[in-house]
This record gives structure tokens, C-alpha cells and sequence, in this order.
């Protein structure tokens, strides 16, 4: 292919690898199964446009009377890449590799946002034009286009043979995750977002109170949520790559929403911690979330949500809010609830103090 073509190629590819991975993040509904399939088709792509631009740039990098200041930027971006792909193929292969604290997963994710942003700079910087003979030619495209379905079947096959030689990363789920601790009760492992901390909460002095769009704003007591009996088993999936599947107990929301009579425009329900780490979901499907006291028999462990914690099947874990003490009733969409996952660990409450 010519330089260009496959520098566009790659930029492109790169960018759909980037837009796929941040939506895959919130995407934990077996209908967004192809989310995840793209992310892994583009990653097979840049495999083949990388071999393709490797090969180009070889001779340049080999010949130390070759090297300029850009050599050093070209190997330094070559070196994140291949550690962006690889870091993905292996957690995908089952890898088990630890970092500074951070899984495979993890870096792939760290890797991946930091490699885009040096692709955009680096395309601001140094681009050149695609121009029309980059393009044309029915030979060049032929080559691409069995380029881009070479890379496409790929997937299935790798999907298919991960599943014949059951290789551990054949057992994840659609999202990528690994079990851990299902049907455990409190065993399972526990996640923040950021670095969320808080203290734990005295049930006594602790209360729920439902504000918003709603006729009567309400306080409720943990004595009076605890004696709920509705049950839900549900998969909390959380990004950093496990899934946990259990029987929540607690109440189911639509049962409080009607104690409180909400505005005939209220449309959305926003679930607040008190660390100010908060999510909404739109109002039919909040009703029939739960807001769980219990996995199981056991009651919520302090590191899982204690006391209450929602429970948002289909929902990614980072949206199932724990140490919840606010419920507020929304008549339009909460846009600042995805910078409160970010900064409410450096609230005084997220902290601990
Ligand atoms: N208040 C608050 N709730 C939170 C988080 C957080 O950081 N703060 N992390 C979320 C994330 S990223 C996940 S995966 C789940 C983890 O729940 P667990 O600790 O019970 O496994 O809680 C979610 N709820
Ligand atoms: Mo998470």
C-alpha cells in the first residue's frame, strides 16, 4: 500500500479502536455484544496496517546513520503500540500479569488513551495529505479490501479457537471479564471507580432521603428499607475486567418512587453516594432496579455499598452507586454525573476524612 494510505489507515483504525473501547465501557447488555467484536476486529487491523508500516520504516530505524530526533519519537510510538495491542491480546488470551497494581486490562486501557492522544499530535504535526493516487487503483483497493475481511474473519477464528484449546480467555464473558466469587455473598471483589473511601456509615444515624422532582420529598430510615424482601440476581461487571453474578436483596425502587408521588415530567433517577459519586438511570428502568441491603443471606459488607447500593442489571459496574444516601428525582439528563466519577475520591467524604 502507499505510505500514506496506510498512515490513514492506521489513523483511522486507531480512532475506532479508541471510540469502541471508551463505549464498550459502559456497554454491558448482551445486544451490545458488537461493541466488543469491532474493538477486537480493529485491533486485528492495526495488527496487519502496523506489519505493513514496520516493514516501511524498518530500514530507517536499523541504519544508526539513518537516526534523527523523529527516530526517537517513531520508536517510542512504535513501542506503545505494540504494548497497547499486546497488553489487549493477552488479557484476551487469558493473561494473568500484574503492573504497579494494574492488570493487563487496565494498561490496555491506560495504553490505549495515551497512544491516541499521541496519534492525534503526531497527525496534527506531521500529516500528509491523502491525495487522489493514494486512493485509486482497482489493485490497491482490492489489496485493501481483502486486508480489512482477512482481518475481519480473523476474529471468529480466534474467537473459535480460544473455545478448542479452552484457553482461559475462552471462559470471559461477552465484556471481556472473568468471574469472580458468584453466589459468595460478600466474598467477591470489591472496585472503585477512582479511589473512593469513605468511612463506614452508622446505619442508626444513617438516612435515605428521595428529592427532586417529586410531590413529597422523603426520608426513610435504614429500619425501614432493611425489611424489604425483593430479590434480584444480577451481574455486577465491572471494567477492570471481573463479573460477579448474586441474589441481591434490598427494595425495589419503583416501590419507593411511588411513596414520594414524582412530577409528571420527571424522567430520569439519580443515585447519589456520600462521596458524591453519582449515576442516573432513565425512570422505567430505575423502577424496576433495586436498591440492595443484602447479597444473599449476608448483609451488604461496608466495602460492597453498606448500607444500601444500587443493583442495575444490564448496567456496568461502575454504574451500580454504592454508600448511597441521596436519591434524586431528574426531569432532564445529569451530563456532570460522568465528571462525579472522577472527582468524588477527592471529596473529604470519598477520602475518609
Ligand atoms: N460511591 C461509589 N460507588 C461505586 C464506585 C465508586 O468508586 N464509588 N465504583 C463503582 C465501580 S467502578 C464498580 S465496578 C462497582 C464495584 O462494586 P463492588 O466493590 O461491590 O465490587 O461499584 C461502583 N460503585
Ligand atoms: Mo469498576
Amino acid at each position: 500500500m502507499p505510505p500514506r494510505l496506510t498512515d490513514w489507515s492506521i489513523a483511522l483504525a486507531a480512532t475506532l479502536a479508541f471510540t469502541t473501547g471508551i463505549i464498550s465501557l459502559i456497554s454491558g447488555l448482551p445486544q451490545e455484544w458488537f461493541i466488543f467484536a469491532i474493538h477486537g476486529i480493529v485491533g486485528i487491523w492495526l495488527l496487519l496496517f502496523l506489519w505493513g508500516k514496520l516493514r516501511r520504516v524498518l530500514p530507517r530505524l536499523i541504519h544508526p546513520r539513518r537516526w534523527d530526533r523523529r527516530t526517537v519519537f517513531g520508536l517510542l510510538a512504535l513501542l506503545l503500540v505494540t504494548l497497547a495491542l499486546f497488553s489487549g491480546v493477552w488479557w484476551v488470551g487469558g493473561g494473568e500479569w500484574y503492573f504497579a497494581g494494574f492488570n493487563l486490562l487496565n494498561w490496555h486501557i491506560i495504553l490505549g488513551i495515551v497512544l491516541t492522544a499521541v496519534i492525534l499530535f503526531h497527525m496534527f504535526a506531521r500529516a500528509k495529505r491523502l491525495r487522489k493516487r493514494d486512493v485509486v487503483g482497482r489493485r490497491r483497493m482490492l489489496y485493501l479490501s481483502i486486508l480489512l475481511l482477512g482481518g475481519t474473519a480473523l476474529w471468529p477464528g480466534q474467537q473459535l479457537t480460544e473455545r478448542a484449546l479452552n484457553l482461559p480467555g475462552a471462559r470471559r464473558r461477552f465484556t471481556g471479564s472473568r468471574e469472580a466469587g458468584s453466589y459468595a455473598g460478600n466474598a467477591f471483589p470489591t472496585s472503585s471507580w477512582v479511589a473512593d473511601a469513605p468511612r463506614p456509615i452508622d446505619a442508626q444515624t444513617w438516612r435515605l432521603s428521595l428529592v427532586g422532582a417529586v410531590t413529597k420529598p422523603r426520608d426513610f430510615s435504614y429500619a425501614e428499607l432493611v425489611a424489604a424482601q425483593d430479590q434480584e440476581e444480577a451481574t455486577l461487571d465491572c471494567t477492570g475486567g471481573f463479573y460477579s453474578t448474586q441474589r441481591w436483596r434490598g427494595i425495589r425502587i419503583g416501590r419507593l418512587l411511588d411513596q414520594a408521588v414524582l412530577h409528571a415530567d420527571a424522567r430520569y433517577v439519580s443515585f447519589i453516594s456520600v462521596t458524591s459519586y453519582r449515576w442516573s438511570l432513565p425512570l422505567a428502568e430505575a423502577r424496576g432496579a433495586l436498591l440492595a441491603t443484602h447479597i444473599d443471606e449476608d448483609l451488604l459488607s461496608h466495602d460492597h455499598g453498606f448500607p444500601l447500593r444500587l443493583v442495575a442489571p444490564g448496567r456496568r459496574g461502575l454504574e451500580w452507586v454504592k454508600w448511597i444516601t441521596h436519591i434524586e428525582v431528574l426531569t432532564e439528563p445529569d451530563p456532570g454525573q460522568a465528571l462525579s466519577i472522577f472527582t468524588s475520591s477527592f471529596t473529604d467524604a470519598g477520602r475518609g476524612s
